[in-house]
């Protein structure tokens, strides 16, 4: 099957170019500017005139069918990787769940029953650790060896994903011998949960609270805490879901003294505050940890994405409904599942917040929502790049298109967005999955089970960047 792609404007993290795109079967074959012309013959053509091609991008955090707080997230890996695909997101890697005292073994195949036959789109996985003891340490191996080489560790959510110093300890000497990368959520749960309970006592128990509970300093805290960890392994580290200036300090300083320190932020930390959570139980729709910040925190961020203290973008995607789900948490802000929509806005929200605004080049916003994500996680050229042999995952991308986001339109498996009403500039129109339309003009083409997992390398790209 060879598809032929003209006169689009491929837009890479290095430059952009008027050139054609010949793909065959699944990977990107030749580009010139002249295949067009020539009179190649291929089975299927594209027309991109005014539009870009761009890489599809690449979402390193999404938690579809997480259990949280007696419910799960929504999304199933058909639901979520369809809807990714939609916003122009052609692979998620998504965290595997070890529940307490299980295998990080029983985690993963977990994951991969829930994945497989059903994802649309390319997939991998991250492990989240919830026990650090000598098996799972010993565990931690095999999954390195199966590409499946990050670990996600938790200084917050005392009882449920919470581990201590010494177990982040334990966990980074480990990956200082295999190679793999430790994530970390870094707040200060234990903190956080003390002036949670005085809130509540205090007959604070809206939405509201549960963003003034945790404060930015219990974040900026546990960030340099989980660095300076990091360092005395000797090992690189990857701060996930960054939302406030305090800990993108620590990020800074780190990266000053030379560290090997890697964070990303999420659209919701870019492009919502926490006067969205002040509307009475409507707020709860905005509940994710952490929590959304006071307004003045965005720019830093924005500064941060500029000058590359933050690598990229990834949405931390955790879909509840505000019917059924959120509610679970009237009357205590601390019952509401945490986590926010948003795998199939990120690149457009980007688009329109970054490259529309002013604020990043074009060239920027593909390396946040594609190249970067390919490079720091093991997926590179195969993914996040238009480059002869690449996978053929690119997206053609009007810049010009305007779109007003709703949940009434959206494809997400979710009662609401958080975006309702926003027009952003941008829009995803046809999206190839390793050579096959699988989004062309809002209608999806593909097939559920389309999707492959894809076994990423160890972190050694990260070692050297
Ligand atoms: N934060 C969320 O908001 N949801 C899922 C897990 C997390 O850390
Ligand atoms: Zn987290
Ligand atoms: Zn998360």
């Amino acid at each position: 099957m060879r598809t032929l792609i003209t006169n689009g404007i491929i837009v890479g993290a290095a430059g952009s170019t008027a050139a054609d795109v010949l793909i065959e079967d699944e990977t990107i074959a030749a580009i010139g500017s002249d295949l067009g012309a020539s009179g190649l013959s291929a089975d299927q053509s594209i027309d991109a005139a005014g539009r870009y091609l761009i890489p599809g991008g690449i979402d390193v955090h999404t938690h579809m069918e997480l259990p949280f707080g007696g419910t799960f997230a929504k999304d199933t890996f058909e639901t979520g990787t369809r809807a990714a695909a939609f916003g122009g997101t052609t692979t998620v890697v998504d965290f595997a769940v070890q529940s307490r005292g299980k295998s990080l073994r029983e985690g993963l195949d977990a994951w991969h029953a829930k994945a497989e036959g059903n994802a649309v789109a390319d997939y991998g996985f991250h492990m989240i650790m919830s026990d650090v003891n000598d098996d799972t340490l010993a565990e931690m191996d095999q999954l390195v060896a199966e590409g499946i080489p990050d670990f996600k560790l938790f200084t917050a959510y005392p009882g449920v994903f919470y581990s201590d110093d010494g177990a982040i300890f334990r966990a980074m000497q480990r990956t200082a011998k295999n190679g793999g990368l430790i994530m970390t959520h870094a707040e200060n749960g234990m903190a956080i949960d003390v002036v949670a309970a005085d809130e509540v006592a205090a007959g604070h128990t809206d939405p509201y609270y549960h963003g003034v509970a945790r404060y930015p300093i219990f974040e900026g805290e546990a960030t340099n805490r989980v660095i300076r960890l990091a360092e005395a392994a000797g090992i690189p580290v990857y701060i996930v879901h960054l939302s406030a200036r305090d800990a993108l300090e620590a990020v800074r300083a780190a990266r000053d003294r030379g560290s090997m320190t890697f964070a990303e932020t999420c659209p919701q930390y870019l492009f919502l505050s926490l006067d969205d959570m002040a509307n009475g139980f409507e707020g709860a729709k905005f509940v994710c940890s952490p929590p959304l910040r006071t307004a003045d925190h965005q720019d830093e961020l924005w500064r941060g994405l500029v000058k590359d203290d933050l690598q990229l973008v990834s949405t931390d995607h955790c879909p509840f409904d505000f019917h059924g789900q959120k509610e679970l948490g009237k009357g205590d802000f601390r019952k509401i599942p945490n986590g926010l929509p948003g795998v199939e806005d990120r690149v457009d929200l980007l688009h329109d917040g970054g490259v529309v605004a002013g604020r990043i080049s074009r060239e920027r916003w593909v390396e946040i929502i594609s190249t970067a994500p390919a490079k720091l996680f093991g997926m590179y050229p195969q993914k996040g790049a238009i480059a002869v042999g690449s996978d053929a995952d690119i997206v053609v991308y009007d810049p010009n298109a305007k779109r007003t986001i709703s949940a009434k339109t959206h494809h997400m498996d979710v009662d609401y967005s958080c975006y309702e009403g926003r027009t952003v500039q941008g829009r995803s129109d046809i999206v190839l999955s390793r050579g096959t339309v699988i989004v062309r003009d809002g209608d999806f083409t593909g097939r559920r089970g389309y999707g492959r997992f894809i076994k990423r390398a160890a972190a050694e790209y990260v070692r050297l960047a």
